[in-house]
């Protein structure tokens, strides 16, 4: 099914998520409706606060031309990050047509538990790296703009105050 993804500003973007204790059939679903959402917006990643739902999952797939790689990660952590940054121009699914350079480390390595309950760990490099990044901030509450200056952010907040009351509207 897919879902309503949220759009900022909303207080349940601000927010850290729970951990999740067992993988349950619940929470495969929830990992098949975020991939379903994700694909159809279309995006590369989803976090699962946004679509209002405050627990540590993510879902991303960065392939491009190639087939696809979905993947989930349940509670997902870095463990280790490289020296070396690189810039994205990074989008957000919660934050429409608004985009901006990002600098992250270029490489990091991530552990997570996947849906067998196991435990995994994988270096990420290019733009899994960025997207991995991006999705983890979203289970702590963090958005790209935070990484902009004051001025920038509160213009992007501005646009996006006007199209949800347009979209409110109608
Ligand atoms: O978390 C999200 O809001 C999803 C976001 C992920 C992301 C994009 C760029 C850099 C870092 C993280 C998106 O997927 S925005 C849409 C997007 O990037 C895209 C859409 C269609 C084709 C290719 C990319
Ligand atoms: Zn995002």
């Amino acid at each position: 099914m897919i879902r309503d993804i949220l759009i900022h500003p909303d207080p349940r973007l601000k927010k850290p998520c729970e951990p999740i204790a067992e993988v349950s059939a619940e929470l495969t679903q929830l990992a098949a409706d975020m991939l379903e959402t994700m694909y159809d917006a279309p995006g590369i990643g989803l976090a699962a606060p946004q679509i209002g739902v405050m627990r540590r999952i993510i879902v991303m797939d960065c392939m491009k031309d190639a087939p696809p790689e979905p993947m989930v990660l349940l509670n997902p952590e870095v463990i280790w990050s490289c020296e070396d940054l690189s810039t994205y121009e990074e989008g957000c699914l919660s934050i429409p047509d608004q985009y901006a350079d990002v600098k992250r480390p270029a490489s990091v390595k991530v552990r997570w538990m996947d849906l067998s309950g196991e435990i995994q760990e994988r270096q990420f490099d290019g733009l899994w790296a960025t997207c991995v990044q991006h999705e983890i901030d979203h289970l702590n509450g963090k958005l790209f703009i935070d990484y902009l200056g004051p001025l920038k952010r509160q213009m992007i907040t501005r646009k996006m105050e006007k199209l949800k009351r347009e979209k409110a509207r109608g």
